[in-house]
């Protein structure tokens, strides 16, 4: 049976730029980062997010920073985090086994730090967004393992002392595969066994000491017989991590969500939140968004659907005291992975009114929507 196309992002990598590398130095010399409470701008959901002990940011990229001064204008005001959405994965930075090229990442950790922002690093291991030459590289246990090793310090070694946290991990659960652990067959698990989720948090945390660790998945909020396999999966992989005492600290709920789901249940979610913090684990959203696909054209009726999507969701993690990291998948409809999936984009062909910002960087009720949300959420 083929693997069904359980995510299909499909959208093209931008190229690695040529630029030289930022001097170490530089980068050290960039303001450190600001933790929970003291970032962000005086307004916007950064700063509403902080007066609650939450860290609030968004995923952005160099080319639609480049491409959109708006976009930087919006993400100055509301994000107190910036998580660059393509710059950290191997595609990004991998353009040769050999060699690195980290000129498009730290064009985002300079413009997170000239802003005096946090940052966090997406993501280490993916089994998505690998260069074209991964696939003719070693796929023995050694070879492997080495591939591992040299990334996870080049990368995590670079930037250590600059992110606030890391996705070590990127959506190791899969429960079509149907093994016991529930684990997605990728070639760093056929290569290694389960056992490179625990070599891979092991590396990052010699590599970078003051990173928070996240193991970082799909499909964990919804009451549905899939996400419920996704969640028992992922408390079964924490619970042997914390055992095994591997360094990890926190589970990304990623949260692509649709507003036009339903069932919504907020005692689960909950339920699930204290699960994870009862292993001693902190939980970030890491890639919040919701698509209107189902839902009519109609803007007004879309935008209120999307809005009460993302309140309802928030309000119910924001109540769990382990909550401490709310991350946007983009800020502006302008740029969307969503047009691009076919799980996700529309089926009438209209663009996705996904985020907080419209393509003109206009707020619209989804912003309030989770201003409010913040507004109402108990300190921690
Ligand atoms: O939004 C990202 C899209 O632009 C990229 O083409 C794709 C592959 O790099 O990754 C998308 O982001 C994904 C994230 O890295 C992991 N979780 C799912 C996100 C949406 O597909």
């Amino acid at each position: 049976m083929p693997v069904p196309d359980l995510t299909a992002r499909k959208l093209v990598q931008r190229p690695g730029s040529r630029k030289p590398a930022l001097p170490r130095r530089a980068l050290l010399a960039a303001p450190l980062l600001p933790l929970l409470g003291g970032a962000g701008p005086a307004a916007g959901l950064g700063a509403l997010a902080a007066g609650k002990g939450v860290l609030f940011g968004t995923a952005l990229t160099r080319m639609e920073l480049e491409g959109s001064p708006g976009l930087g204008r919006i993400a100055e005001t509301d994000a107190a985090v910036i998580v660059p959405g393509l710059e950290l994965k191997w595609s990004g930075h991998r353009p040769s086994p050999e060699g690195f090229d980290f000129g498009d990442a730290d064009f985002m950790v300079r413009f997170a730090g000239e802003r005096g922002k946090a940052l966090r690093g997406h993501a280490l291991v993916w089994h998505e967004a690998l260069p074209p030459w991964f696939a003719s590289a070693p796929q023995d246990a050694a070879g492997m393992r080495a591939l591992l090793e040299r990334h996870i310090r080049t990368v995590a070694g670079r930037y250590a002392g600059r992110m606030q946290s890391w996705d070590v991990v990127n959506e190791p659960v899969e429960p079509w595969y149907r093994r016991a652990d529930g684990l997605r067959e990728t070639p760093f698990l056929r290569a290694l066994g389960p056992g490179y989720i625990d070599l891979a948090f092991r590396l990052a945390h010699e590599a970078d000491p003051a990173a928070r660790l996240v193991l970082n998945e799909y499909g964990l909020e919804m009451p549905t017989e899939d996400n419920a396999a996704r969640r028992a999966a992922v408390l079964a992989l924490l619970r042997g991590m914390r055992a095994r005492g591997v360094p990890v600290h926190a589970l990304g709920i990623q949260a692509h969500l649709s507003a036009a789901a339903r069932g919504f249940d907020a005692g689960l979610l909950r339920g699930f939140i204290r699960e994870v913090a009862a292993l001693g684990l902190e939980v970030y959203v890491t890639e919040l968004d919701v698509t209107d696909r189902g839902l009519p054209p109609e803007i007004p009726a879309r935008d209120a659907a999307v809005a009460r999507c993302y309140r309802t969701f928030l309000e119910a993690a924001l109540a769990e005291p382990a909550l401490r990291l709310v991350v946007l998948w983009g800020l502006s409809d302008r740029y969307t992975w969503m047009n691009d999936s076919p799980h996700a984009r529309r089926e009438d062909g209209l663009p996705v009114r996904a985020h907080l910002y419209d393509g003109n960087f206009r707020p619209k009720p989804a912003w309030h929507a989770v201003a409010d949300a913040f507004r109402a959420a108990p300190p921690r």
